[in-house]
Order: C-alpha cells, then structure tokens, then sequence
C-alpha cells in the first residue's frame, strides 16, 4: 500500500510540473514589465553596466527613475549608495540583472560595491 501511494504522489507531482511549462501564459503576464513604466518616459530604462570590475558610467537619469543594473563578470557585485540609504542594489555575477528606484531628490549620488572597496561610481539625477 506504501508503494502504490509514493507511486501515485510522484506522478501526480510529475503532472503538476510539467502541466505550468506548457500552458498558456496567463493574460497580462507578457505586458507586465511594460505596463509598470507608463508614468514615465517611454524610453529604454537607465542601465548601469558592470564589467571589468568597474561600473560604466556616470549615468544621468530622473528622479524617481527605475535604474537597471546589468553585471557581466563572474563575480556578483552591488551598487550600494556611500550615504547608506539612498538606494541598494545587488546583482549577480554572469549576467545578472537588478532594478533600483533613483533618489527623487536631484544632485550627485556617489556609490559603490560592498564586495570590493576599490568601486566606485556615480549617479546623477536630474
Ligand atoms: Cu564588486
């Protein structure tokens, strides 16, 4: 009885899992991403690339604005605001991405990454 019953739980978990990667797509997941931007600009959103161990930059963006950061090294990596509270993103190393909000305040935001001491950038917002 013990046998059947695994047996029966293994396929009923099979099924469930194969069933989410081949059925439509629920209505308003594929417009999401986009439909989240409309208040602002239609423009690509600011991207803040890591390569290198460097950040490539500065950037200029809106208050307020959704700022994207992609890391292409290996190793993961943040870009952490020096005031401490300004904005905090971490990302993945091979490609990962992350999003901040940009301060709504404009000026000149210094940051850096937690992991290595020796980056540093800067995000104007205006
Ligand atoms: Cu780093």
């Amino acid at each position: 009885m013990a046998v059947i019953a695994s047996a029966a739980t293994l396929i009923a978990l099979a099924g469930c899992g194969t069933s989410g990667g081949q059925g439509t797509p629920p209505p308003g997941a594929a417009s999401s991403s986009e439909s989240s931007s409309s208040a602002t600009s239609a423009t690509q959103p600011d991207t803040i690339t890591i390569k290198d161990f460097g950040y490539q930059g500065p950037i200029s963006v809106s208050p307020g604005a959704k700022v994207s950061v992609k890391d292409l090294d290996a190793q993961a990596h943040t870009v952490t605001s020096d005031d401490g509270k300004s904005f905090n993103a971490a990302v993945d190393g091979g490609g990962g991405t992350a999003e901040f909000t940009a301060p709504s305040t404009p000026g000149s935001y210094p940051y850096h990454c937690t992991y290595h001491s020796n980056m540093h950038g800067t995000l104007v917002v205006k």
